[in-house]
């Protein structure tokens, strides 16, 4: 497209849409104008694409999640494109500012975070690298709530990212399916003697699509990410002439539960799962049908991906349509299944693993209990006399009236992974041990990755514009050439360039801090970021001990050489997750009595930014010199903040747990500061039960006045908070064990602060975290996946390439 093409088509929709002319236009109008010139210029892609799919009879994954957190999507459409440059410089030339359009879309936040955000990821590495993939989730009307502070605390406000409407979408009512809920099953007899399961008194919904194109990176590709909303069919309508009878129907995709990671047992909630699953097993089947294939290749066209366990009703709703819309047997309807599904495991953390009531499944999904307890029977029938009794009973879907969704999920399927090498061992080892005697050959480790476009390209044009300079632009196509940047580790100029491009990150982000918290911060200080969702095995409450013992040793000796440092949080809290809503509060209060402190020199500032989402970490991750990741060893199943932040050169401090483990292998020892408890350590202490953090308090005057500044007055205004968190680290016996890893995690902490003074050496440390951060790559990842899992392969008969310029 030419600028004048695209002046000229940009006019034309604003007349055609708002009745307006170019220069009367503000930035609402002109983002949703430009954005429909992006999706007219992409739906032709996507067109292509999905005709190419099924015409060739490709091999298609569909990816089930019940998040997805993509953020914003304009400038990564234009980027995927190759037109993110030549739109810019357009609209430059009408004096609009792209950047100002970019802020009007509302992040689309259908997620709650590592697990969401990998779904995205994924989804633009699948469509980069030509797999025909496509995602499969929920449109929920809110998305993650917004986060406010009001006099420390978390406040929680609704996100109305739908309220302007969303431009990326298509409704495909032609696509809609109807879904069954409630009502009660039973089984009849025929003329013939078989069994028919009868289902009675139903409550149908229907199932509307909405579809997103996921534009791969300059190849001509666009998936489908189909998201699913709620409505009642028309033929139903008559029922709901009470409002408050549509409310319940409506409410079913109104809301995305705040939870990651605490198993949230709600009967909607369930339904939700079972909703999304069955619409897209539903949309599958209809479109393998229009193949006029066998039943018995179906695995050779379609894989589904269980993404966690809330998807895991795949297993039990694909059997049912197999068996009781298409008339197979149970062993070939079992056989398919299981060749066709594969899942993946995000954690260890026990109260996050799913499981439903039986006496909740039977009332929300009853036909689907049936077939739930018949893998059941089927399961534990099939494994007498091949493994022990106990072993069969602790692996089996029900116990003590509820199904546990992980085990249906490896029962039901041919392949489970874990996120990362130590996450997947553990699985093998100690998780999942029982299953691993019983299927070995299903177990994999498959790492998480990033994708390099929204997070070095978009994010960070400085610092992409050094690398295009040092290293060509090749990086951009092949993240894995980051590596070329290690030739310049000795390189002054260059390590000079790198510096320069993280000061002018670290400035933008120091007048954002300014803009939205009233808080100053030098841009010379050292950026040390933690960023994540707010929960106790994540540590953020470590980091503040640390700064407390900061705090301190500056109020005793002012003179102390300390090199500036600006900690910077974002984290959002489960909203019934009390106690990760203190730790929040307490940061703070404590933030307060630190920053306005005069005292204090401006040696230490703390921040904690507000609503924490994809957006905001794209202005922090570019600007952070220290990227915090220090949860106890064996919680964090990976991590993928750390990727972010290394591919954007800051340094990491971090526990041998998750990734972090292979980070520190890609870049050395040198270039990573290790610190804490070791996975074995802790197991060790699981194992003794001998960890007594009063023991440690006791005998440790710095910890003592640490901890009592959360009882004492010191840190005002938390008399509830702090006691409760001063009793969960002492009397309740510190169950990530802070007090143990403290000096630990402060020595290390030293260590940066003597570091960061000889910038060439930090800058070195620096280059070396981008150099290898190549091998992070999502498009590496789904790769493997495509490769071992799905058995899909790229599809390259329309890539094409699209103009040169990159954004
Ligand atoms: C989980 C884990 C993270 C992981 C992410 C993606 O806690 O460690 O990186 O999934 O696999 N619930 C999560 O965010």
């Amino acid at each position: 497209m030419t600028k004048e093409e695209i002046k000229k088509e940009l006019r034309q929709r604003l007349r055609d849409t708002y009745a307006l002319e170019l220069e009367d236009a503000g930035p609402v109008e002109l983002f949703y104008s430009l954005g429909g010139l992006v999706k007219a210029v992409s739906n032709e892609k996507w067109q292509k694409t999905w005709k190419n799919y099924l015409t060739e009879g490709q091999k298609q994954v569909y990816y089930f999640s019940i998040e997805f957190l993509p953020g914003k999507l304009l400038k990564s459409n234009l980027l995927n494109l190759g037109i993110l440059d030549e739109v810019r410089t357009t609209l430059a030339d009408i004096n609009v500012d792209l950047e100002e359009l970019a802020n009007v879309e509302k992040d689309m936040a259908l997620g709650n975070g590592g697990l969401g955000r990998l779904a995205s990821c994924f989804m633009d590495s699948i469509a980069s690298c030509g797999l025909p993939g496509n995602g499969n989730g929920i449109r929920y009307d809110y998305g993650l709530f917004k986060q406010q502070f009001m006099d420390g605390y978390q406040v929680e406000l609704p996100d109305e990212w739908l309220k302007r409407g969303n431009v990326w979408e298509i409704r495909r009512e032609s696509k809609a399916c109807d879904v069954h809920l409630f009502g009660n099953v039973y089984m009849k007899r025929l003329a013939n003697g078989k069994l028919e399961p009868v289902e009675e008194n139903q409550t149908t919904v229907r199932a509307v699509p909405y579809d997103t194109g996921m534009i791969g990176y300059q190849n001509g590709i666009v998936n489908t990410m189909r998201l699913w909303s709620v409505e009642i069919p028309v033929s139903e309508e008559a029922k709901y002439h009470n409002l408050g009878e549509r409310r319940t129907i409506e409410d079913l995709t109104a809301v995305l539960y705040p939870d990651d990671s605490q198993e949230s047992g709600r009967l909607v909630r369930l339904a939700q799962e079972y909703f999304f699953v069955s619409a897209g097993i539903q949309s599958i089947i209809r479109y393998y049908k229009k193949l006029n294939l066998p039943w018995h290749s179906l695995s050779e066209k379609i894989a589904i991906h269980i993404n966690d366990t809330h998807p895991a009703m795949c297993v039990p709703e694909l059997m049912r349509v197999l068996m009781d819309e298409n008339g197979l047997n149970w062993e070939f309807a079992w056989d398919i299944t299981v060749k066709v599904l594969s899942y993946t495991n995000h954690t260890i953390m026990a109260e996050a693993l799913e499981k439903w009531p039986v006496y909740l499944m039977k009332r929300v999904v009853p036909r689907i209990y049936q077939i739930i307890e018949e893998i059941d029977r089927r399961y534990v029938m099939s494994m007498q006399g091949i493994h022990p009794q106990d072993l069969i009973q602790r692996t089996r879907l029900l116990q003590n009236d509820q199904i546990y969704m992980a085990h249906l999920a490896i029962i039901g399927s041919h392949s489970t992974n874990g996120v990362a090498k130590i996450h997947s061992d553990l699985l093998k080892t100690i998780v999942l041990h029982d299953f691993y005697v019983v299927y070995p050959e299903r177990f994999n480790n498959k790492t998480n990755g990033i994708a390099e476009r929204r997070w070095m390209q978009l994010a960070n044009e400085p610092l992409s514009d050094v690398m295009d300079e040092l290293i060509t632009d090749s990086w951009r196509k092949a993240p894995q050439n980051l590596k070329l940047l290690m030739n310049y580790q000795n390189d002054e100029i260059a390590l000079k360039k790198l510096r320069e491009a993280k000061l002018v990150k670290k400035e933008e982000l120091a007048s954002y801090i300014l803009e939205t918290t009233g808080i100053q911060v030098s841009p010379n200080a050292i950026f040390d970021v933690q960023i994540k969702r707010l929960h106790a095995y994540k540590r953020q409450l470590m980091n503040l001990l640390h700064i407390l013992k900061l705090y301190f040793d500056i109020k005793d000796n002012p003179e102390i050489d300390l090199t500036p440092r600006v900690f910077i949080f974002g984290a959002k809290a489960a909203p019934s997750y009390s106690y990760a809503k203190s730790i929040i509060k307490v940061i703070n209060e404590a933030a307060d009595m630190i920053n306005n402190d005069a005292s204090l020199q401006d040696k230490i500032k703390v921040v904690f930014l507000p609503n924490y989402n994809v957006s905001l970490a794209e202005k922090i991750i570019p600007a952070a010199d220290v990227s915090e990741q220090i949860s106890l060893a064996s919680k964090e199943a990976s991590g993928t903040s750390n990727m972010k932040l290394m591919l954007n050169g800051a340094v990491t401090i971090a526990t041998l747990d998750g990734a972090n483990i292979e980070i520190k292998d890609a870049v050395g020892d040198d270039n990573i500061y290790i610190f804490g408890l070791t996975e074995k350590e802790v197991y060790n202490y699981y194992e003794n039960q001998d960890y007594s953090s009063q023991k440690i308090y006791d005998e440790d005057e710095e910890l003592q006045r640490i901890l009592d500044a959360f009882i004492d007055g010191t840190i005002p205004n938390i008399e509830f908070e702090g006691q409760e968190i001063y009793d969960s680290l002492l009397k309740f016996n510190d169950e990530y064990f802070l007090l143990r890893d403290f000096h630990d995690y402060a020595r290390a902490q030293e260590q940066i602060d003597h570091d960061y003074k000889d910038a060439v050496l930090w800058q070195k440390k620096s280059l070396a975290n981008i150099a290898n951060a190549g091998g992070f790559s999502a498009d590496e990842t789904v790769k493997a996946y495509a490769e071992d899992i799905w058995q899909i392969e790229p599809i390259f008969a329309h890539t094409e390439k699209e103009g040169t310029t990159n954004g």
